[in-house]
């Protein structure tokens, strides 16, 4: 065999590998993945309803497409959260304007410093925000739309 021979056979042997490993890895996908991917799904739903319900892990609060209209109706979902003292809480803007949440007065628009997200951009989340340690109910407000409230107990 010339060498030139032995080096188309070696090339042949080469795209023929990927080929058959495509070959046999669509085989495995029907059953294995869409059986993972199910499994995942699940498990990802339970543990969004555990970290909702449990107060114990992260707790997220949304902030509405709408809710920078004063007469849309939308407000923080849930309006009204409990968190252990010194939880970490992240308020996820779906909206298409700035929002914060910040404690303090909505009537006055006056911050109380016990917590504030700053300026949370359009389709982006606030970072971890932390609660008071102290047991209370803590009113919060946008600092750019005053009419959005919430509350936040912590017990
Ligand atoms: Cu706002």
């Amino acid at each position: 065999m010339s060498r030139q021979h032995k080096l188309n056979w070696i090339a042949m042997g080469a795209t023929m590998i990927p080929i058959l490993l495509a070959t046999s890895f669509v085989g495995l996908v029907p059953s294995e993945t869409l059986a993972q991917a199910s499994n995942t799904t699940a498990t990802s739903g339970a543990a969004n309803a555990t970290g909702a319900g449990g107060g114990g892990g992260e707790t997220t609060v949304v902030m509405p497409l709408g809710s920078s209209s004063a007469t849309g109706g939308k407000g923080y979902e849930p309006h009204d959260i409990t968190v252990s003292p010194g939880a970490t809480v992240i308020w996820d803007n779906q909206d298409n304007a700035l929002h914060t949440a910040t404690s303090g007065n909505p009537d006055t628009a006056t911050p109380d410093g016990k917590f504030d997200t700053g300026l949370v951009g359009a389709n982006q989340q606030s970072k971890p925000t932390t609660m008071p340690t102290a047991p209370g109910e803590y009113t919060y407000f946008c600092t750019l739309h005053p009419f959005l409230v919430g509350t936040v107990t912590v017990q």
